[in-house]
């Protein structure tokens, strides 16, 4: 098994320590820092969200792994901003008004940040005013809503409505379970991801727009 191989079932095997050993290992064998967040800790966290999705992990172990994610990450963001250089551009992201649902929308932000955007976490039950508070003040170039509760669904339709005026310069992504590709389309949302990594690839998409 190779050093990549080796992070990623630390990782799934919620070894924390062994998981720092590991990148540490790799970093000296002088693999990138990109590729380990990649082929290692997002690959382990897509198995980590399967297996959670298939009932064999339950949040316990989902909150350890997104712990030795964020511990692997500590390591690897100097890395990655100094390879980077510069920051993407700013993604201000919240979980809607009346849900207080956040693991899946700090898995986002973790990786947003690991892939060189800065981020603004508005945290959970974000009435639209909020989002426009931070519009005014951080500029971003997206807004990601995250929403777990089917019940709190017409919430997003209500807060992309409200936040029409700013549209011109911002994009608007969605995602949390209940929600598909079909349904951010009907409610006029610019994008939809289905998971933290395919997020980044969203963010990216739209801001390589103009
Ligand atoms: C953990 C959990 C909780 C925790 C939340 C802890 C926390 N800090 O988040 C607690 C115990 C507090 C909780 C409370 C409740 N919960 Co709850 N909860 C869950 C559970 C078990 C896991 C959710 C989770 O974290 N998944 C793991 C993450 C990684 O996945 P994810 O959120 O989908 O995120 C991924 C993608 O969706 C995507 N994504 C997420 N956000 C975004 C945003 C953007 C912009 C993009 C692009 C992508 C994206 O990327 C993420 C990473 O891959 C689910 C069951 C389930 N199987 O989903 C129920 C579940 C969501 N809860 C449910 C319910 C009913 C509730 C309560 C109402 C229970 C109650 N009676 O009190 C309350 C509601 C509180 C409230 N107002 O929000 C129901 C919802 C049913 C429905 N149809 O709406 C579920 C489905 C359980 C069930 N089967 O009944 N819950």
């Amino acid at each position: 098994m190779g050093t990549l191989d080796e992070i990623k079932a630390a990782l799934i095997n919620l070894d924390i320590p062994q998981v720092q050993c590991k990148i540490h290992q790799g970093l000296a064998e002088g693999l990138s820092p990109s590729a380990i967040l990649e082929k290692s800790l997002i690959a382990g966290m897509n198995t980590i969200g399967s297996r959670f999705k298939e009932g064999d992990f339950f949040m316990p172990e989902v909150l350890v792994a997104a712990k030795a994610m964020h511990t692997g990450l500590d390591i690897l963001k100097p890395l990655l901003t100094a390879v980077e250089n510069r920051v993407k551009g700013t993604v201000a992201i919240g979980t809607i008004k009346g849900d207080l649902h956040d693991i899946g929308k700090n898995l986002v932000i973790m990786m947003l940040e690991g892939a060189g955007f800065e981020v603004v976490d508005l945290g959970v039950d974000v009435p639209p005013d909020k989002f426009i508070t931070a519009i005014e003040t951080h500029h971003p170039r997206v807004v990601g809503l995250s929403v777990l509760l089917t019940s709190v669904m017409p919430q997003l339709q209500t807060t992309i409505q409200q936040l029409e005026p700013y549209r011109r310069e911002l994009y608007i992504v969605i995602g949390g379970a209940p929600i598909t590709q079909q349904y951010a389309d009907k409610i006029g949302a610019d994008g939809y991801a289905p998971d933290a990594a395919s997020a980044v690839d969203k963010v990216r998409e739209l801001i390589a727009r103009n």
